[in-house]
This record gives structure tokens, C-alpha cells and sequence, in this order.
């Protein structure tokens, strides 16, 4: 290669121009082990696209895996290899485990990264892969199991000394038993499925008189959704916000944390936005809020991405909720802010690697905001699958989108109604609001309805920009929204 030709010494005197610069010197030729020769993905849409990005920078060859709804999708597209693992319906494709071993075994893939919902969770995946010498992308059986079961993940947080709600000593077993314990917490209580989480067989009570009819509907809820209907209760918080920490753990030991995220903007239990920092925190609710996650993870001995999930209420008190022992939705708001890439970390903590950060390692800069743009009518909430006749994707400083999108990709009407996370950083949350409503205004989606108008509605709320919102903030304002449209109408 022709060496570039030098500038002359510029004749200006330099004294006035000093900086310090802080880029690294000697850092051109890092070399790494790559963690794996191929990796099978076990998923659809904008996450296994993002793996297949981090395997594209690991050198790591790529199986997809679809479903015949999902032959165009991107993730086929990119992927080195690719596999039909069955129809359109996920539970027999995405869910079918046979399906995906198979899969990994023809092709010789050494690991499998599940991404979110699907078999992420699942621990009998696990304990399958683990049987065909198959490496999981994700902490082992055990834990997810023990995670999976709410109310014994709080009695082992309750162990560790990691702050609980007041509520029930494990499950509850009968009604005269939940009455006791409603008398014992002080109502309102919320009685919680076991297998629960993400809100399905859940019921708020307010007093004793609704206490038979909601502890009922809540187990035969939890039997129909998850087939264990074992249910445990606990304080139920009027105004709580929604605060997780993000963890990353070696198979050394060495765990730290990428800080929290704000997730309160939640409609049915599915979240909207999330950022980080969260504006509730103050620096010394901060340090105590990751202690106490650090705490969670270290009292299971946690390896690979994880999520410890909080409640805050409205005096800076925080409680154990649940964990989550996959890699989230919501993760491109803490690699924003923090730099580390969660999935290529994920990658090679599962090849035996070690973290690449310690905890001082971790500097958090800035504000990142995330919004999820679902194919659905954002005010009537109803899906809207379809075919995308034009798009544009927001770029500009600052600017992320992870998507599968593509000029005439058809949404399928399968799966989760995610689209789009459209990301947005800066110095502060000030900067990042701007830059979120500037890439709200340059996107682009025809053919489907999507969640977008709403997003650039809440940009400018006092409520939003104030910081000043609970879990329950956004159905008030779209109920509030409805009334202005039946109003108009
Ligand atoms: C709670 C709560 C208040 N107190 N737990 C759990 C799953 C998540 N998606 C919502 N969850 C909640 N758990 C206690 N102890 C409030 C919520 C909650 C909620 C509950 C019922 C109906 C709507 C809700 C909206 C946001 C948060």
C-alpha cells in the first residue's frame, strides 16, 4: 500500500491549540482467540440479526434457523448457512426442540445462542444441549430453573440478604392460607403465578372480600399458561417504577454490572421505552441498587448476561422482583452507554473465555434511550402485520436501529409484534430526548402501523421529559388520549 503522503509542518505556533488525547496508543493490532468456529442462532427477527453481527466481528461462521413464514427474513439472508426447522407457528419451529438440535448437529455448529423469549428460558433446553455436546449461550440449568420458579428465587434472594417485598414465605397453598397472609402483609396484595413473570397470573387484591375470587382466577390463569399453578403473594406497591441491573459473569467467577435501566413505560405488561441512567436515581441509590444486583448474582453464582429486576417505590425504597437469565430486548441501551458489546461478551464467556472488563474497566457515559417500534396501531394496541412498501432508517449522530426490516419484508402475524428498536445516545438525557425526536421524524415505515407516533407523542410530555413517570404512567395517558380523540370524533 502507498504510504500517505505527510502535510507540511503547519507554521502557525501550536501553543494556543494544546489537548490531551485520550485515544489509546498501540491498540492496532489486538488479536483474540475466536471463541467459536459456528454458531447456530435459535431465533427470528432483529436479535438474530444482532447475534449474527457479533459473530460477523468474532469471525464466527453463522446457522440460521427458520420457520417457512421467515424464508426472505434477514437473518437468513446473512447467515453463512441456514435451516427450515418447520411451519410458521412457533411451536413448531421456533419452540421445537428436536428441530434445532437437529439442526446444530447437521450443520456441526459448536454453540447455540437462543436471544429472548423462545427457548432462552427453557432449562430442559439446556440440559439437551448439554447431553449433545452442545454449548448453550447462557448461564446453566440450574440456575435458569431455579429462576424460572419466582417464588424460589425470591427465598434464595431472601437467603443473600437482598431486599424482598413483604409477602408470603414461598408459595400459597390454599385460600384460607392467603387470607391469612393478606391480614399478615396488609392489603392491597398481588398474588403472583410462580412460573409467572411479565405479568400473566397475576391478580391485585384489595381486601379480603375479593380475596377467594382473585386467588382462584390467579391459579387457574397459571395453570392454563403454564401448567404449575402454585402462586405466592406479596405487598403490592401502588406507583412502583421498574429498575433493572444488567450483569455480565465469567465461568471464573469474576461478575460485574453495566448499571440499570429504566423500564416503567409498560403497556400490558410489554415495555415501550427504556433508558439508562434512570432519572429516580440519585448517586447513592445508584451504588446501592447495583450492589444489591451484584449481590443477586453472586448468591447463584451467575455466568453470562443476566438481569436483576427491582421495584422502587415512591420513598427510594427498592425490592427484589424476579431475575432474567437471557439477554434482553432492551440490552442496546446499556451497550450505548457503557461500550461493551453484551453479545460478543456472551459469546465468549460461553467458550470459557474471561470477562474482558473488570468493574473499573467500566466507565457509563451518557444517556441512551430505547424506543420498541411494534407492528400495531398505537393507539387502538391491535396488531398490524403486513407488507413495508417504503422505509427509511434514522441515522445522524448518536442514532441506533436494530431491526430485520427491509423494503418489502412481510411482517408475519406469528410472532411478537417487534419491528424495531430505534436507539438513541447522548452526553446527557437532554441531548439524547433531541436526538430521539429528530430520528423519530426521519423514520419511515409504509405499509404496516407502527408504535412510532406514540413514541414521538411521549418525547414531549412534561411527564416523560420531567422524568417523572411509574409503571402505571402510560395507561393513564392513552386513556387520557382516548377521551381527547372520543371527544373529537
Ligand atoms: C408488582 C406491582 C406492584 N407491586 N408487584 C409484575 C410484572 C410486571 N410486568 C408488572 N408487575 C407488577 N408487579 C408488586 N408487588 C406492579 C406491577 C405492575 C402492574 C401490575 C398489575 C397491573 C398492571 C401493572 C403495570 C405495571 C406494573
Amino acid at each position: 500500500m502507498a504510504a500517505l503522503k505527510r502535510m507540511p509542518p503547519r507554521s502557525e505556533p501550536a501553543a494556543t491549540n494544546r489537548f490531551v488525547s485520550r485515544i489509546p496508543e498501540g491498540d492496532t493490532e489486538r488479536s483474540f482467540d475466536p471463541p467459536f468456529r459456528k454458531i447456530l442462532i435459535a431465533n427470528r427477527g432483529e436479535i438474530a440479526l444482532r447475534v449474527i453481527l457479533a459473530c460477523k466481528e468474532l469471525g464466527i461462521q453463522t446457522v440460521a434457523v427458520y420457520s417457512e413464514a421467515d424464508r426472505d427474513a434477514l437473518h437468513v439472508r446473512f447467515a453463512d448457512q441456514d435451516i427450515c426447522i418447520g411451519p410458521a407457528p412457533s411451536a413448531k419451529s421456533y419452540l421445537n426442540i428436536p428441530q434445532v438440535i437437529a439442526a446444530a448437529e447437521v450443520t456441526g455448529a459448536e454453540a447455540i445462542h437462543p436471544g429472548y423469549g423462545f427457548l432462552s428460558e427453557n432449562p430442559h433446553f439446556v440440559d439437551v444441549c448439554q447431553a449433545c455436546g452442545i454449548v448453550f449461550i447462557g448461564p446453566n440449568s440450574e440456575i435458569i430453573r431455579m429462576m424460572g420458579n419466582k417464588a424460589q428465587a425470591k427465598a434464595t434472594m431472601k437467603a443473600a440478604g437482598v431486599p424482598l417485598l413483604p409477602g408470603s414465605d414461598g408459595v400459597v397453598d390454599t385460600v384460607e392460607d392467603a387470607l391469612a397472609w393478606g391480614e399478615k402483609i396488609g392489603y392491597p396484595v398481588i398474588v403472583k403465578a410462580s412460573a409467572g413473570g411479565g405479568g400473566r397470573g397475576m391478580r391485585i387484591v384489595n381486601g379480603p372480600d375479593e380475596m377467594s375470587d382473585m386467588y382462584n382466577t390467579a391459579r387457574t390463569e397459571a395453570r392454563a399458561a403454564f401448567t404449575d399453578d402454585t402462586v405466592y403473594m406479596e405487598k403490592y406497591l401502588l406507583e412502583p417504577r421498574h429498575i433493572e441491573v444488567q450483569i455480565l459473569g465469567d465461568l471464573f467467577g469474576n461478575i460485574i454490572t453495566l448499571g440499570e435501566r429504566e423500564c416503567s413505560i409498560q403497556r400490558r405488561h410489554q415495555k415501550l421505552i427504556e433508558e439508562s441512567p434512570s432519572p429516580a436515581l440519585g448517586p447513592e441509590l445508584r451504588q446501592r441498587i447495583w450492589a444489591m444486583g451484584l449481590r443477586a448474582a453472586r448468591a447463584v453464582g451467575y455466568f453470562n448476561a443476566g438481569t436483576i429486576e427491582f421495584l422502587l417505590d415512591a420513598r427510594g425504597e427498592f425490592f427484589f422482583m424476579e431475575m432474567n437469565t437471557r439477554v434482553q430486548v432492551e440490552h442496546p441501551v446499556t451497550e450505548m452507554v457503557s461500550g461493551v458489546d453484551i453479545v460478543k461478551e456472551q459469546i465468549r464467556i460461553a467458550a470459557g473465555q474471561k470477562l474482558e472488563y473488570t468493574q473499573e474497566d467500566i466507565a457509563l457515559r451518557g444517556h441512551a434511550i430505547e424506543c420498541r417500534i411494534n407492528a400495531e396501531d398505537p393507539f387502538r394496541c391491535t396488531p398490524s402485520p403486513g407488507r413495508i412498501t417504503a422505509l427509511n432508517f434514522p441515522g445522524g449522530p448518536g442514532i441506533r436501529m436494530d431491526t430485520a426490516m427491509h423494503q418489502d419484508a412481510v411482517i408475519p402475524p406469528y410472532y411478537d409484534s417487534l419491528v424495531a428498536k430505534l436507539i438513541a445516545h447522548g452526553r446527557d438525557r437532554t441531548e439524547a430526548l433531541a436526538r430521539m425526536r429528530r430520528a423519530l421524524d426521519t423514520l419511515v415505515v409504509e405499509g404496516i402501523k407502527t408504535s412510532a407516533p406514540l413514541h414521538r407523542l411521549i418525547m414531549d410530555h412534561p411527564d416523560f421529559i420531567s422524568g417523572n413517570f411509574s409503571t402505571h404512567w402510560l395507561e393513564v395517558y392513552l386513556a387520557a388520549l382516548e377521551k381527547e380523540r372520543a371527544e373529537v370524533h
